[in-house]
């Protein structure tokens, strides 16, 4: 008997539980990575990534964009979702078919059948962008969960309590990686630690991180 190493496929994904309600669905969009690549220049072709305000005037290290019908926005005004782009004033792109179904299954697979996001924020992580402990509370339902989706180099990520205070867990999150994040862990504190020089074949220096979520 012969092992042929050229014809092996690549690992199955596999469950990780990190809390009550949150699971890490290791390497689950692997298989379409391209894929969600192409599809990420192409909402970018349309809507580009850029470094939004904080509402306290400080400009964000990771440079994002938005697709489906309500997008995410921050400025002097707050944060909160819209359904225009306040660079041009035009409607988002919209979500590919590709992520609509991918993080269906995703929720699905931890538990949250008939998850139907219409959010998804596309973050953009260079060298040295970080984002700070925070709870996502800009969404009309808490009962409904986060999928998000992982691609390029790793990061480690910050994940608390739901005070500030509470010491958080860290969790390497790499490519390909999906997390459901819902029900008890839907209002945790979270982050990002500082994204290290690093390369990935796919993305180059980026990491990107696909948020999707029901804003209304
Ligand atoms: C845990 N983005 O855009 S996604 C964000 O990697 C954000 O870009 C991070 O946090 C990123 O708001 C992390 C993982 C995530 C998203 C939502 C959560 C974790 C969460 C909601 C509750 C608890
Ligand atoms: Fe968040």
């Amino acid at each position: 008997m012969t092992i042929d190493l050229f014809e092996q496929s690549p690992p199955e994904p596999w469950a990780e539980p990190i809390c009550e309600g949150a699971v890490v669905l290791r390497r689950f969009a692997s298989v379409r990575d391209a894929e969600l690549l192409k599809e990420i220049e192409q909402v970018a072709d349309q809507a580009p990534f850029r470094q939004m305000k904080t509402p306290g005037g400080h400009t964000m290290s990771v440079a994002m964009t938005c697709c489906g019908d309500w997008g995410w926005v921050t400025d002097a005004q707050g944060y909160r979702y819209q359904q225009q782009d306040p660079v041009y004033g035009s409607s988002w792109p919209g979500m590919p078919e590709l992520f609509h179904t991918l993080a269906a299954e995703a929720a699905a697979k931890a538990g949250y059948a008939g998850f139907e996001p219409d959010s998804c924020l596309v973050n953009r992580y260079s060298t040295g962008a970080k984002m700070g402990l925070h709870q996502d509370k800009d969404e009309d339902d808490f009962g409904q969960p986060i999928v998000s989706v992982s691609l390029g180099t790793p990061v480690t990520f910050q994940f608390g309590g739901t005070r500030r205070s509470d010491r958080p867990q860290r969790v390497l999150l790499e490519h390909g990686d999906v997390v459901v994040w819902g029900g008890p862990a839907r209002l945790r504190y979270h982050g990002v630690l500082t994204l290290k020089a690093n390369h990935h074949p796919l993305t180059g220096v980026y990491r990107y991180n696909l948020t999707f979520r029901r804003a209304r």
